[in-house]
């Protein structure tokens, strides 16, 4: 009996050291990176990739090690729901003391059976230990004023814990879920007005398979703010009838008053704004989003602002004109020149 708790004990060790060495990511993704200054709802991916020895056979702790055996007996393994197992038997005095792994297979969902031929003994018996997997967690926090909307679950998983509609901590907890790997896809919904950067996040600790290592990696998902409201083609370049409806808007009157004034509507203008004759000058209002150019977000588009729009429109690649911009954190609207 000694020879055989010191396989088990061998054959756990290996377990042991396997699951740890093996690599697992929970990753965060969104398919274009960017959010629209009007608000809305974006589609993130999460993904959890499993340890390489996940659904694998882990090793073999032999039962009874027979008799008789001259020769090394050849170790098949059935069944269990995975292919490609293959091990090694060792024979000591006749008897089978040890079965060494080779392959650990892929795609068991169950230990499969243990099969012995040849090598002229018998009663030996065996028992395959399977990886598998028992539990996938995953938590993601949201940036402020963000809300979980819906998800699509991919077939063959399962959710125990899921996200409700509005929440901005996010939790999944999975009992069952495919071999491999587990992607899903959900939506969130986000608010006007935001110009900055945004950063969703994975608590690594807490989405994560198990078993698996300790610590895993889960980077930040940054999403950066896509397109200038004056952008209505949405090309990344201010061109002249972009700037000139820029100047429309900074041309507002309120009677013999240039107010600069603008309101948002929804459908039917280029750019989702309008002009507001009607509002006075020293009026203070809120809108439900502001024009990018409007950089104070006082609903009044100013020389100052539209001198901004003009520096946009004016970049140069060479002597060409290309009005070309990129997202940039820190300036005053969210945007730089991209020479
Ligand atoms: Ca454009
Ligand atoms: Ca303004």
């Amino acid at each position: 009996m000694a020879s055989i708790k010191n396989t088990f004990r061998l054959v756990l060790a290996c377990i042991l050291i396997s699951s740890l060495a093996s690599a697992q990511t929970a990753t965060l993704g969104s398919a274009t990176g960017i959010y629209d200054a009007k608000g809305g709802v974006l589609t993130l991916t999460a993904t959890v990739i499993y340890p390489a020895t996940a659904n694998t056979v882990g090793g073999v702790v032999v039962a009874a090690g027979g008799s008789g055996y001259s020769g090394l007996p050849t170790v098949t393994f059935s069944g269990g729901g995975g292919a490609g197992a293959t091990a090694t038997a060792e024979v000591t005095g006749g008897a089978v003391t040890a079965v060494r792994i080779v392959n650990p297979g892929a795609g068991y969902t169950s230990p499969p059976v243990v099969i012995f031929s040849g090598g002229g003994g018998t009663g030996v018996t065996a028992n395959a230990v399977a990886i598998l997997p028992q539990a996938i967690g995953f938590l993601v926090k949201l940036p402020s004023g963000w809300g979980f909307a819906s998800q699509a679950l991919p077939v063959g998983a399962a959710a125990v814990t899921s996200p409700a509609v509005g929440d901005s901590t996010l939790e999944w907890g999975f009992l069952s879920f495919p071999a491999e790997r587990l992607r899903w896809t959900f939506d969130v919904s986000y608010p006007p007005g935001l110009s900055a950067s945004q950063v969703v996040t994975v608590d690594a600790t807490q989405s994560a398979y198990r078993p698996g290592p300790l610590s895993i990696s889960a980077p930040a998902l940054v999403l950066v703010l896509g397109r200038h409201s004056a952008d209505s083609n949405g090309d990344g370049k201010i061109d002249l009838a972009e700037l000139t409806r820029v100047i429309q808007l900074y041309n507002t009157r309120n009677g013999t008053v240039r107010t600069g004034r603008y309101l948002v509507q929804a459908s039917g203008s280029e750019d989702g704004f309008s002009i507001d004759g009607t509002t006075p000058n020293i009026a203070t209002v809120s809108l439900a989003r502001y024009h990018t150019a409007d950089s104070d977000k006082n609903g009044k588009i100013t020389l100052v602002e539209l001198t901004r729009v003009i520096e946009l429109y004016s970049v140069r690649s060479g002597a060409t004109r290309t009005g070309a911009y990129l997202p940039q954190d820190g300036t005053e609207d969210g945007f730089a020149p991209a020479p």
